[in-house]
């Protein structure tokens, strides 16, 4: 890492996106970074303290402390998964940067799809049927986002997954973190749940990193209970 790093830490909730950033950190660091826990439904997101460092009240938060003492905090998992793996390059689990190759477009078209589109659809899916209050639940927008992930991002990635283990080609790479990530997400709601995906779960699960980032997985409950803080703060 560079010298000018002084410490990483991570912002985390069990076993929501920022697990996607703590399974990279351990394939790239093993243990050595910090955990700071954040328990979404109380609240804690909404702390004035919290805002200050993610004004969208969100894990994961990535704080980067410099050698000079000056911290900066990242907000946003992909960019963060993006940035790690191409900081050490020597673990090999993104096409090298400096070199436009269909390996490196491919890996980030995947890092971002997983980040952006296929989030974006499972999320709706997510606070439509678990987190939103009953009278903003909205029966429509989930039928249409589970439909639309059926037909359209889950052929592309079975087509993907019957010819190679992994999302971008033979060997495991950053953007298996997210959209590994998303499709142990999708298979919460009864999605990608062919066979192809069991296997390619099987694959990535008996990674000792992945086994690490989410030996906390059993603390995240999916549905959120209506008197709890969260409830009564949740922007969407
Ligand atoms: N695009 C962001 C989304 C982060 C996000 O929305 N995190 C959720 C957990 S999966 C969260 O902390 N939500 C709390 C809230 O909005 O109150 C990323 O991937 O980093």
């Amino acid at each position: 890492m560079n010298s000018r790093v002084k410490r990483l830490k991570l912002y985390h909730s069990p076993a929501v996106r920022s697990a996607r950033v703590k399974w990279l950190l351990h394939e790239l660091m093993g243990d050595d970074f910090d955990v700071e826990s954040v328990t979404l439904h109380n609240a804690d997101q909404y702390r004035e303290e919290f805002l200050v460092l993610n004004p969208n009240h969100a894990v994961p938060v990535l704080e980067i402390a410099m050698e000079d003492g000056k911290p900066f905090h990242m907000i946003e998992s992909g960019a963060m998964v993006a940035l790690l793996a191409d900081t050490f390059p020597d673990r090999k689990l993104a096409p090298i940067p400096h070199v436009l190759s269909m390996e490196r477009a491919d890996y980030l078209q995947m890092l971002h799809f997983g980040a952006s589109s296929m989030d974006m659809m499972l999320w709706q899916i997510r606070i439509h049927e678990d987190v939103l209050s009953a009278t903003e639940r909205d029966d429509r927008t989930i039928r249409r986002y589970r439909r639309k992930f059926a037909a359209e991002v889950e052929p592309q990635l079975k087509e993907r997954l019957s010819r190679a283990p992994f999302i971008c080609g033979a060997g495991f790479s950053a953007a298996d973190c997210v959209v590994g990530y998303n499709v142990l997400w999708a298979q919460a709601f009864q999605l990608c749940s062919d066979a192809v995906f069991r296997d390619y779960v099987a694959r990535f699960s008996a990674r000792p990193a992945f086994k690490a980032a989410f030996s906390d997985r059993h603390q995240f409950t999916r549905i959120v209970p209506e008197e709890c803080e969260l409830k009564k703060r949740f922007t969407g």
